[in-house]
Parts: structure tokens; C-alpha cells; sequence
């Protein structure tokens, strides 16, 4: 077993991030569409989390924003002409399409990939597998740009694979990280991975929320597992309850997080609670290690609180005193229910000991939270030197991306601005200027 820290990568926010109500499902998405945004206040409020993790001693890193518009996906779909004609076309054709084309949504680098490490895939490397995400035709065409963001900063073929994304189809449907959490001893023990999915592609007597989409397939988590080359007794698909996903739960993630060995999760998580917890119990005994859930009661915390709340959107950390530290949104602390119960949970002795809370309202508002923000890389000392140390969160990186984000992002966008070819030119000088920055020279072709 070797020693292994695991880095978290932020998403740094893109210049175009806007409110666009682009994700049925989600219901801060859809709450807030259409209405004004400020991605200067989006990336700073992203950088503050970042940097205020990296200085109490957590390895920070971060995943840089795309290229906006897509104008591949723009001119894929028959806009044409100059890059003025395209928008103006696309604007008055289908503002949505538009709006599409301008997503900041890679900023939430949880469904960048899927990560396992090293301790847990067949050939010893960390596999990376970039996620289709394919339910939302704005997020459908991210797999690219991060495959080759992940290839840029993970190029050392000895220690990383990079996987290109699955099959863009519905059978297929992976939505990376955010269904996908890891538990063990340690990050740099072998550990069990385990995969939560909404719906099943191919068993038609299977249960499936009503309501809103399943993103994730049985049969996507199946695939990464196989790439990844997981021992099958270190691996556990467990069905997430589709009452939930019809009550807004777009993502496992938004009820359930697990780090080591503590699984913090909501009572109406799993499809099958009990089962779920022996899976992993039983699992987790193959490598001498014991599962200690921390469960949240539906009588408790409603699922609509934890939903308008983020409670379980949060990052379970592990600290140096070996107790964990969870980063939850100001939101937590605005309702009732949920401020109750995290009042009570950091007690003396308990497994979760200290509350680190951010203003992340910027990115809440589109649905994505602190552990929406950021991808888990469990990484050994060697490998942490192999990947490129340009993107690693230091004051010096913080202090030149907050004058690059003071110099390049407006602080209102509405979405008319989307039309603006002058907000393009913007963004693309923004992202020419960033690639110099974190040492990433040919981050980004053009189309
Ligand atoms: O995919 N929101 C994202 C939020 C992603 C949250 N991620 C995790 N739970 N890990 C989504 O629904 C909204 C974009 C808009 O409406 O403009 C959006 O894409």
C-alpha cells in the first residue's frame, strides 16, 4: 500500500456563465432561468473555496473552463457564416440552442469523469474515463474538451489512462463522478467502488422515476468499471430510489456523499437501503475494512430541504487529525431543518467534527454545489509529481486568476448578451490569456 492524498479539481468558472434553465430535473436550474447572471462573481466565489482549502492544508487543484461558444455544435446543427452570422442566426432561430452553445456547465467538474485509482484498477495506472453526458444537449458536448483537458494535465502514460467517453446514447448515459463515490481504509489502500445508477437501459421491469430523467444507466457504471479494469468484489452497483430523482435528486451526489469509510447519506437515498449497505459492508470486509454510515432521516430532513438545501452536495474531507471536515453551502445554514441537524452533528467524538461553509450562490443557482464543483483524484506522491503542476491551487495561482478574472468576465449577463459577438471575442481573449497561466500552451483547438 502506498501513501496517496486525494486532490480535489475545481471547475473554474467559465466567462459565460449564464441562467439559462437548461436541465429538466434540476430544480434550481429551472427556478432560475432567464435570469441575470455575474460570472465574476461565479469564478470568485469558486477561486475563495479553492483557496481557502488549499491554505488549511487539502491538495487543491483545478479544471479550466471550455471554449464558448461551441461553435462545432453551433455549425453541426446548421448555423453558418461568419462567426457574427452564426450567432445571429442561432439567436433568432433558437435563442435555446444558443444558450446551449454557451453553457458554462463544465464548471461543475464532479461530471467531467470518472476517476479510479490506481489502487483500485487492474493495471495500476489512474483511469479516467470522460463522461457523455448525454440526458442534456448542453452538457452532451463537454466529453471532448475534457478529455483533452484531463489528457493535458494527465499526459504521463506510466501512471494515467484517459478514457474517451461511452457511446452518446441513451443506454449508455453517464453523468461521471457524481454518481460514482469511493470507500476504504484509505485513498491509498484498495478500496470499493461504488456506482449508483437511475435506471436500467435493457430490463424494461425495472424501476425508473416518472417524473423527471434518470441521467445515469446501470449499464454506463457497468462500462466504466470494465474500462477500469475493477475487481468485480471491490465494485457495487446500487440502484438510486427514482422517488427521489422525481423530487429533484438529479445526481447522487445531491444525496449521498462518502469518504474512507463514513457514508453520509439520506434515508430515501438508495432504491434498496438495507441492501445497499450490506453490498458495501460485505465488500468493504474483502479489504479489512468497516463501513460507518452516517444516516439522515426523512423525519428529520425532508428530501425537499436536502434538495433546496445541499446538505449531502457537500465535500466530506478528510483532515490531518484523521476526523472529517464537511464543506457545505451558505444554504445549509438558511434552512431550518437542515441547520438543526448539522447544529447536532459536530458534537464531541463525532465522526464529522467541524463545518467549513462557503457563499458558492452563483453556481447554487444553477444546481451545483461544493462537491458539484469539484472531481476526486486520489493520487500517490508519485503520481501527484507526474501530472502537470501548473493547475495545482497555490496563493501565487489564486492571486494571477483573480487578476484574470477581474481583467476578462463581465459582472451581469443577461440572456440576450448571448447574441453579443463582442461577449465572444471576450471569452475567447479570456481563455487565450488563461492557457499561458497554468502552463497549458495548445489547451484549447479552436474547432
Ligand atoms: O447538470 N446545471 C448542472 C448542475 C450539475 C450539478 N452537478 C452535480 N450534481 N454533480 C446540471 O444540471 C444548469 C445550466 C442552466 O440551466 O443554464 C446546469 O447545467
Amino acid at each position: 500500500m502506498s501513501t496517496a492524498r486525494e486532490f480535489n479539481f475545481d471547475g473554474l468558472v467559465g466567462p459565460s456563465h449564464n441562467y439559462a434553465g437548461l436541465s429538466f430535473g434540476n430544480v434550481a436550474s429551472f427556478s432560475n432561468v432567464k435570469s441575470a447572471s455575474n460570472p465574476r462573481q461565479a469564478a470568485l466565489q469558486g477561486l475563495a473555496k479553492m483557496r481557502a482549502l488549499a491554505a488549511r492544508g487539502f491538495a487543491q487543484a483545478l479544471l479550466p473552463p471550455q471554449m464558448r461558444p461551441d461553435w462545432r455544435m453551433l455549425r453541426s446543427v446548421g448555423f453558418s457564416g461568419s462567426d457574427a452570422d452564426v450567432l445571429a442566426k442561432a439567436f433568432a432561430a433558437s435563442p435555446v440552442l444558443l444558450a446551449c452553445a454557451y453553457s458554462a456547465s463544465p464548471m461543475w467538474t464532479a461530471n467531467a469523469a470518472t476517476v479510479s485509482p490506481s489502487a483500485d484498477s487492474g493495471d495500476g495506472r489512474v483511469h479516467f474515463t470522460a463522461a457523455n453526458l448525454n440526458n442534456k444537449l448542453h452538457r452532451a458536448h463537454e466529453q471532448r474538451q475534457s478529455a483533452r483537458s484531463l489528457r493535458a494535465i494527465f499526459h504521463d502514460a506510466a501512471h494515467f489512462t484517459v478514457h474517451d467517453a461511452l457511446p452518446s446514447t441513451p443506454a449508455f448515459g453517464d453523468e461521471g463522478a457524481a454518481n460514482h463515490s469511493r470507500l476504504g481504509s484509505s485513498h491509498g489502500a484498495a478500496g470499493v467502488e461504488l456506482f449508483v445508477y437511475g435506471r436500467v437501459e435493457f430490463d424494461a421491469a425495472a424501476a425508473a422515476p416518472k417524473r423527471y430523467p434518470a441521467r445515469q444507466t446501470l449499464e454506463a457504471s457497468q462500462a466504466v468499471a470494465r474500462l477500469h479494469g475493477l475487481d468485480p468484489r471491490r465494485t457495487v452497483f446500487a440502484a438510486q430510489n427514482p422517488d427521489v430523482i422525481d423530487q429533484g435528486v438529479f445526481h447522487n451526489d445531491v444525496i449521498a456523499v462518502a469518504n474512507g469509510d463514513v457514508l453520509f447519506y439520506h434515508q430515501q437515498a438508495f432504491a434498496d437501503e438495507a441492501g445497499t449497505l450490506a453490498a458495501l459492508r460485505q465488500s468493504l470486509a474483502t479489504v479489512e475494512a468497516q463501513l460507518r454510515p452516517v444516516r439522515v432521516d426523512s423525519n428529520v430532513v425532508p428530501v425537499q430541504d436536502a434538495v433546496a438545501s445541499y446538505l449531502f452536495n457537500s465535500q466530506l474531507l478528510t483532515k490531518s487529525t484523521g476526523a472529517m471536515a464537511l464543506v457545505i453551502p451558505h444554504e445549509c445554514r438558511e434552512n431550518a431543518a437542515v441547520a438543526r441537524y448539522l447544529d447536532g452533528l459536530v458534537g464531541d467524538g463525532s465522526v464529522i467534527d467541524e463545518l467549513i461553509d462557503f457563499d458558492l450562490r452563483q453556481s447554487m443557482r444553477n444546481g451545483g454545489g461544493p462537491a458539484c464543483l469539484r472531481l476526486r483524484v486520489a493520487l500517490t506522491d508519485g503520481e501527484a509529481r507526474a501530472m502537470h503542476q501548473g493547475v495545482v491551487m497555490t496563493e501565487d495561482l489564486y492571486a494571477r486568476l483573480v487578476a484574470w478574472v477581474e481583467t476578462y468576465y463581465r459582472d451581469r449577463l443577461e440572456p440576450a448578451d448571448l447574441a453579443d459577438p463582442q461577449l465572444a471575442r471576450e471569452c475567447a481573449s479570456a481563455l487565450e490569456a488563461l492557457a499561458p497561466i497554468l502552463g497549458l500552451p495548445g489547451l484549447y483547438d479552436r474547432d
